[in-house]
Order: structure tokens, then sequence, then C-alpha cells
């Protein structure tokens, strides 16, 4: 490889509206040490977002779509090497091992930096250090916080101008002194003088590290997703769960919704699911029949930053939710009319597609789009494909494809997503894929044991994910890839909270466990999920209301049958009872293995927890 020349000392060339001297040194300290060939600070305009995929149209990074089909959309096509994060490169680098906890990578950090200095030096030569400002939350609010990027991606600026609130008004947020976590992003591929850029740069060597303590990022070598986007899973989660353990919030990998009643009555339900658990598509739920009158609204797709505040009517403290972003950067196959007809219709225009296939038309398709593929595509990898090929098992799209648009495309936005304020919670949801043993629904009889269901669900991985199916994954929380800190602390930093604000009469929000998949002894799904899910969903309101009922369970309580709403489906009692049914082996089983997590968290592992499951085993006779 030619050695990309050195330039003279890079001029940032801060604009005049840039008062804040601690951003103005550490732009010229990145840069003085990655040696861009110039700095462009983000204003966050529309001219910009535009002449930035103008740029990388020309450079052969994005496919205009064609605009009858999807008005000013773009199709970017990654290196095959780089198209999911990389969870085996993502490190915690706290000053204690101890504090990254036993499901981190950790490395100490002082021989990180001496790892990543080397790679960092001179990496942008030949590039463009994009300066991106960014509020996670609406500019201003008492729950968001800021973020500077600095990245050598335009593509990185574009998709963070559609997943954050960026540009110019957050520098002016910032003034003289404001706080931001300093995020350093390389695609690590420098270029040498006259050297041709490859389509999507990226480097073989990768790393995602996070250093809590000084609130860092520096992430090397991926241009993809939420290794690159920092505003998401790195800040957003990683640090902003260790910033909530010290400021007393919660920083959780939530989807949030709205709940409008026939009556007018509005809710909120913020709801944790691992991967390929249907959460964009629970995000954007349509009611099924026999739910007219009811209307289901998103708040936040995969999100939420959840602070305590006082309910201003009421006086009584209550948790209450913003989504950070401001888009969704969602998975594209298997997304179609009948799964979530509310994304398809978010996708006509102003959308950034990655990794999905190209037809003849200009359009885009991946697979479960339509029933019938198009007779001829370009597929992924820039390869011809054709039915014959998908029959052979050759995906026209990767199936970590994605779809970059804003949270106003959503038909179905809530009219608060957007609100400073956030929106007061009335349930929590966590779920898993399992075939067996978990019920359809389950409410926890107090915090305590909600904080249990939470911290030991698991799901059956996919062969999308892992190669392998079946296999229980634990998924804590559906934080077990984005706790920024030990998970035994962050299980105490939930039951702190609880305790806390339960000592302070405040309004907490019941918890509950759902599973939308489970088999019935011919290996079909018992429940059909997807809109259907709404009638486990007002269930859980109408707890929150007390004019639901119950059954107790060796696990919570659960429906019966008589207490859903069936208006639309039916499904036997004696179906709905298998798909509630709790069954003493399968449990004895499950807390065996919630034994074997907690053996590998055991290590500041709280109390509540372990005598949370001894009284369960006392309920199923061991
Ligand atoms: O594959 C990536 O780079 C992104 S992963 C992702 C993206 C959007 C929402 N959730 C996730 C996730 O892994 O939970
Ligand atoms: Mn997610």
């Amino acid at each position: 490889m030619n050695k990309p020349a050195i330039p003279s000392a890079v001029q940032i060339g801060a604009p005049s509206y840039v008062k804040n001297q601690k951003l103005i040194q550490w732009v010229q300290e990145i840069a003085t040490l990655t040696e861009p060939e110039q700095v462009h600070w983000c204003d966050g305009s529309i001219t910009e977002y535009d002449s930035l995929c103008e740029l990388l149209v020309k450079a052969g990074s994005l496919k205009k779509l064609n605009p009858a089909k999807r008005k000013n959309s773009y199709l970017a096509i990654s290196d095959p090497m780089d198209v999911a994060r990389v969870e085996d490169r993502t490190f915690i680098c706290s000053q204690n091992k101890d504090d990254a906890g036993p499901t981190n990578n950790w490395v100490d950090p002082k021989e990180m930096r001496t790892t990543l200095n080397p790679l960092f030096q001179g990496c942008m030569r030949g590039r463009t250090m994009y300066v991106v400002p960014f509020s996670m939350g609406p500019l201003g609010s008492p729950i968001a916080h800021i973020g500077v990027e600095l990245s050598d991606s335009p593509y990185v600026a574009i998709n963070m101008r559609i997943m954050t609130r960026m540009g110019k008004g957050v520098i002016e947020l910032l003034g003289e002194h404001g706080e931001f976590v300093h995020c350093v992003h390389s695609v690590g591929k420098p270029l040498a003088h006259g050297e041709k850029d490859v389509v999507w740069p990226n480097n073989p060597s990768k790393y995602i590290v996070h250093y809590p303590e000084t609130r860092e990022i520096w992430s090397f070598g991926s241009g993809y997703g939420g290794n690159a986007l920092l505003g998401k899973k790195c800040f957003a989660l990683r640090i902003a769960s260790t910033m909530g353990r010290e400021q007393g919030w919660l920083a959780e990998h939530m989807l949030i919704l709205g709940v409008t009643s026939p009556a007018g009555k509005k809710y909120h339900v913020a709801a944790a699911f691992p991967s390929a658990c249907g959460k964009t598509n629970f995000s954007m739920m349509i009611p099924p029949k026999g739910f007219e009158g009811w209307k289901v609204t998103t708040v936040g797709d995969d999100i939420a930053w959840i602070k305590p505040r006082k309910d201003p009517v009421t006086g009584q403290t209550r948790l209450y939710a913003i989504n950070p972003e401001s888009g969704y950067f969602g998975v594209a196959p298997g997304t179609n009319r009948a799964t979530n007809a509310n994304c398809v219709d978010s996708l006509n225009q102003d959308v950034i597609f990655t990794n999905v296939a190209l037809t003849d038309d200009g359009d885009v398709w991946w697979e479960g789009l339509t029933e019938t593929p198009p007779s001829h595509l370009i597929d992924w990898q820039g390869k011809d494909w054709t039915p014959a090929d998908g029959k052979a098992g050759r995906l026209a799209a990767h199936p970590n494809a994605r779809f970059t648009m804003a949270a106003t495309n959503n038909p179905a936005v809530d009219p608060n997503w957007d609100n400073p304020e956030g929106v007061p919670l009335d349930a929590f949801i966590f779920g898993g894929r399992r075939s067996t043993t978990v019920p359809l629904v389950t409410e926890a009889r107090n915090w305590v044991e909600g904080v249990y269901m939470a911290a030991t669900m698991g799901s059956e991985t996919t062969a999308a994910i892992t190669g392998k199916v079946g296999v229980v994954r634990r998924d804590p929380f559906a934080m077990i890839a984005f706790a920024g800190y030990n998970m035994s602390d962050y299980f105490q930093h939930w039951l702190n909270i609880g305790k806390k604000l339960e000592s302070e009469g405040a309004n907490l929000p019941k918890i509950y466990l759902v599973n939308w998949f489970r088999k019935d002894e011919n290996g079909k799904f018992i429940w059909p999920g997807f809109g259907e899910n709404m009638r486990v969903l007002s269930w859980i309101l109408g707890r929150a209301e007390n004019t639901a009922g119950a059954q107790e369970t060796p696990v919570g309580h659960s429906p019966g049958h008589a207490d859903l709403n069936w208006n639309g489906l039916s499904l036997s009692a004696e179906q709905f009872n298998k798909s509630i049914a709790v069954q003493a082996d399968d449990w004895k089983a499950e807390l065996d293995l919630h034994q074997e997590l907690f053996d590998k968290l055991a290590h500041r592992l709280p109390k509540e927890l372990i005598e949370t499951r001894a009284k369960f085993q006392r309920r199923f006779g061991s």
C-alpha cells in the first residue's frame, strides 16, 4: 500500500457560532491525531444532507432510487465483512474489571488507549472529518443529553441526521460550557494522495470501545449501524446506562408505545425484547379486528430513557420516558404489509436502505416484502439474482439489511414522541422467544419479582442470529449486549430505583413478562401474534385500571380465558390455557437454568434475586 502523504497542520475552521472551547480544543486534538484533509462542521440542514448524499452517489457509495417508487431515497451496499454489530469487538474499558462485569469484554483503559492510539494516528488522511453535534432526546429536554461524533464517514453523517437531532442548534444549546459525550469514529482506511476510494471503506481490525468514567466512545474499522452511528447503542445504551446509574435514571433497550382506549384515555408502555422477537412490529402495531376505537401510536422503536418526575396534576412521582432517537434503524427482511403495514407505509420516501436488493426499475426488495419475488434483482452483493437463486437458498437481501428513516415517516407516530417532558409509563413489558415453559403473559406480584423476571429472561436463537436454532440465550432486560457496566450492578440499580420510589409513594408501573412464541404439542404457534398482541396489551392496561381479572400461578398472575377481550378472534379456552400453562417440570428445569446465569453473575448479584429464586423453587416444591 502507498504510504499516505502527511498533510500540514489541519485547519479545523470552527464556525463563529461555536463558543464551547472544550469542543474546539477536542476537535483540534482529534484532527491533529487523525490528520483528515479537511474538517466539515455539520449544520444539520437539508441542503447539507442533500449535498452529502450527492457526494456519496458520485463516489458510488449510494445509489439514488427511482423517485417514482421511493422519493428521495438511497441504497447503500456495505462490504460483506461489515454487515452487523461486532459484539466480540465491543469493549467496556472501565478502570476496574469488576465494573464491566462478566458479560462485557473488558480491557484496562490504559492498555486500550495504547492499542488504539497508533490505529487512530493518521487514520483519516485523504478524508473529511465530519463534526456531528447531536442531541439524544428533544433539544433542551430535562431527560436529553448531548454528544458530538467526529467521523470520517459521510454515510454516518447522513444517517445521524435521521437518527438524532443533529446540527447547529445542538452547538448553540451547548453554549460555552455545556457537557457532551465525546465520540470518535473512523472507518480506518486512510487514503494516499490520489488513491481512489472504495465504495464501503472499512478495516478488518475493528474496535468499538467505551470508556464509561470519561464518557468517551472510540470506534475504529466499521462503517455499519450500531458500530458507527455512535448515538445509538454506544451512547444511548452503554454510556447512558452508566450515567443513569450515577444519576438515578434508566437507559433501556425498550420501545415506547402510546395506547388510547375507545374512552379516550391515553396509556404508555415500555417494552424490551431481544432480537428477532418482533420488537419493531410491536412498536408499530395496528389493533386487530374487534378493537375498533383503540389506537396504538409509536413513541420509540428501540431505546427509552426513563427518569422519575412528579406528575404535574397529581403531584405523585411517576416514571417518564423519552425516545432519545429521532429515527428508526430497522431490519428490512420480513417486513411486509401483513407483519407491519405502518412500517411499509413509512418507507416510501426519505429513506436510506442498506444491503437490500435492487429491482430493475430502481426500487428495493427484500425477503418477505412480497410473496412472489421480482423475476430479476441485483442482490446485496451486486450480483444478478433470480427466484431460482432464492430457491437454492441464496438471499437477495442480507438478513441484517436495514432502513434508516425519520420517526415522522411513521403514520402511527405518537403526537408526544418529541415531547421534551416525556410520557408517563403505565407498564413495563419484557419478552423473549420461547417455544415452551414461559406463559403468554405473566404479571409480576411486585417490583422485585418483576426485576427477577426481566433479569432471567431469555430467547431462543434463530438461524439468522447464530446459525443454531432453539438454544435459549439468556438476555437480561434485553441488555446483555448493551449494559455499559456490571450486569449484577445493573439489577441492583433497578431494585434500588424501585425501593426508593416505592418508599416515596411513587406510582410505579407494573412489570409483565410476555411470550408470543409458545408452541403446542404439534409444534404450531398457539398465539397468532402481530396485531392480536393488542388483546394482551389491553389486558395489561385493564390491570393498571384494576378492571381486568387474573388468576394466580406459581410465577405471577395471568389472565384466564374470560379475562381477555375475544372480539374478532376465536381461540378456544383449551388452546388459550396451553398458552398460559405453568408446568412444574418445565419450571424446575427453567429455575436450574436461572441458577446457571446467577452462577455466572454471582459476584455482586443482589440477594433479593437469590431469595426470589428460592421462593419460586418452594412454590414448585423443590
Ligand atoms: O446491526 C446493527 O448494526 C444494528 S443492531 C440494532 C439496530 C437497531 C435496533 N436494534 C438493534 C439491536 O441489535 O438491538
Ligand atoms: Mn435494538
